[in-house]
Formats: C-alpha cells, structure tokens, sequence
C-alpha cells in the first residue's frame, strides 16, 4: 500500500499524487464515500495503486484508509491547508476589508496562518498607498503588496508559498487566477474582466483543485468564498480569533469582559495604539451578527 495525497476530485474519482510526485486515478472503499468521512482534496491517504499485470489495464487504485485531518474549509471544501492567502485589488475591485477580516477569523477559527495579498498596485498611485498605510498601521496580518501585471511583489508572494498549501481566497475579479499565472506561467488558468464573470454568473461552482507549484508547495485556486456566514461560531469565542487581543487578554476589569461597553477595559483602551481601529469595528459587528443568531 502507498501513501499519498488527494489533489483532485471528480464524479467519484481520485487523484492521488504519491510521494514521488507520481499521480493515480482512484476510486474509494465504499466506506469512504458518504458522509462525514467522505474524501476530499487535501486529504492524505492509504492506497492500493492499479495493478499494471492485471488483465485490466485501464484499471484505477483504491483508496482503502483515510488518515486524520488537521483543518478542513467548506465551500470549496479542502483539508490540510497550511495557510490561507486572502487576495483583494485595491482598485476594481476596491477591497473590501470586513470580508477580509471574516475570512480572518475563520482562518483562526480553523488553526491555519494567513497572510494578506493586496494585488493591482499598478492601479494605486503613491499617494492613495500611503493613506492606506496609515489606515493599516498595527494591521495583525503579514500584508504583500502585488501587481500581477507588472510583477511587482511578485517575489516576496512566492516566497510566502513555497513548500505550503495554500488557499486562494478572495472575491470574483481581484486577480487571484492572474496571480498564479504569474507565479508559475505554464499553469495557463482561465482569467477573465470583472464584466464578463458576472454576465456568466459568477457563482458557478467548480471542483477545488490542488495546484503544484514548481517552487514546492501546492495551492488551491478557488472561485472565491460564496458563502461566509458564522453559523458555527459563538459569540464568546469570537475574540478568541483575534490575534492582536492575545497579549490584553486577561487584563479587562471584567473577566468576562465582551469589549464593547465595560469600564476599564483593555482592549478599548489601546485602540488606536497597539490595535488597528478599523478590525475593532469588525469585531464589533461580527459580535452584534452573532448575539442576532443566538437570540434566534
Ligand atoms: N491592472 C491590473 N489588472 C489585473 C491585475 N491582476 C489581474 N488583473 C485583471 O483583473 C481581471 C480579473 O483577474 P482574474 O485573475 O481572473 O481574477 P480572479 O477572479 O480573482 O481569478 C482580469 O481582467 C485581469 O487581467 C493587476 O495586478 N493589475
Ligand atoms: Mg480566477
Ligand atoms: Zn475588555
């Protein structure tokens, strides 16, 4: 038996790149076809690679084992991930900093690092960067500033990516696709104008797909999180996952303090110091969201 890694995942068929780097069409042990146990891209499994003595020669492998996971993301699903890559254009798109700052917390919330790509630099004149500057002192996250098309910050990207799994995240239109491209040019994904995608429908599923680098390393591209409600999350854990109140917790006068209105609290009182103003505010609306859903 051999051991190997999901990289793709389609009409009931696998396939699993061993540790030479070689690929094999599987299909699964009826086990690990339904459920919560059933098999997704990220996953690292025991196989039974075809038989190349068998009279069937277009024979596929069977996946027999299943082994333990360390994080998983839905919608596109994909475990194993060691880092989430949140992409935003600063222009056409403009970013949008609440949804970065969700996809944040679900990072934390599933244990996996992230890092901040603000792409289409050449569309930002230097005065707009330094304001952003400004808006962005004390920002908790690692932040490369990119321009798939002139390759600026392109080196300092790869760099962040390689020997990880990383995931692509980010609205419809920000460049993620051209990024990759760039980053490694015979990939040739289909990118496309902000215009058309939408005209298409840009909500067209697609089958997660584990990219491999020539640099080391894997990513996924995905067509963007469609869907990032906090159904899972209680409100009490929410500033669990903000990092930056890491070093003040325990210093509120309350113990069980949520930061929005008590005295003496310490998160509030380093605003606008050691912490970002602007993830404040999205803590406190993801906070209000989710005393809404525990209400009903
Ligand atoms: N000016 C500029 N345009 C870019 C850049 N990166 C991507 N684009 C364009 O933005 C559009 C969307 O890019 P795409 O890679 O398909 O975005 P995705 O939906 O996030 O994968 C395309 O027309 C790209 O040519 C960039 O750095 N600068
Ligand atoms: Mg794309
Ligand atoms: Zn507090």
């Amino acid at each position: 038996m051999l051991q190997g890694k999901v990289v793709k995942a389609a009409g009931g068929f696998f396939t699993v790149c061993d540790d030479s780097g070689k690929e094999h069409i599987c299909r699964a042990r009826g086990t690990l076809k339904r459920g919560r146990e059933s098999l997704m891209v990220g996953d690292h499994v025991l196989f039974e690679p075809a038989d190349p003595e068998s009279a069937d020669k277009d024979g596929d492998g069977i996946i027999e084992k299943l082994l333990p996971r360390v994080n998983r993301l839905h919608r596109p699903s994909v475990t194993n991930v060691d880092q989430l890559a949140v992409i935003m254009s600063l222009r056409h798109p403009g970013c949008d900093w609440q949804l970065v700052s969700r996809m944040l917390v679900m990072s934390e919330k599933e244990g996996m690092a992230a890092f901040l790509c603000l792409n289409k630099t050449d569309l930002t004149s230097k005065d707009e960067l330094e304001e952003l500057s400004v808006q962005l002192d004390n920002y908790p996250y690692k932040i490369i500033y990119t321009s798939a098309l002139t390759g600026a910050g392109l080196d300092r990207l790869k760099e962040r990516l390689k020997d990880k799994c990383s995931v692509f995240a980010g609205p419809s239109g920000v460049g993620k696709s051209s990024l990759l491209n760039a980053v490694q040019p015979g990939l040739s994904l289909q990118t496309g104008t902000v215009s058309s995608k939408i005209k298409r429908g840009r909500h067209t599923t697609r089958q997660a797909e584990l990219l491999a680098l020539e640099i080391g390393g894997s990513v996924v591209d995905t067509p963007g999180f469609t869907r990032l409600d906090f159904s899972s999350l209680g409100a009490a854990q929410l500033a669990d996952y903000f990092p930056e109140f890491d070093l003040l917790r325990g210093q509120c006068d309350f113990r069980d303090c949520r930061h929005i209105t008590e005295p003496r609290c310490a998160v509030r009182e380093e605003i606008g110091r050691s912490l970002n103003p602007m993830r404040y505010e999205h803590y406190k609306s993801f906070l209000e969201e989710l005393d809404k859903q525990e209400v009903y």
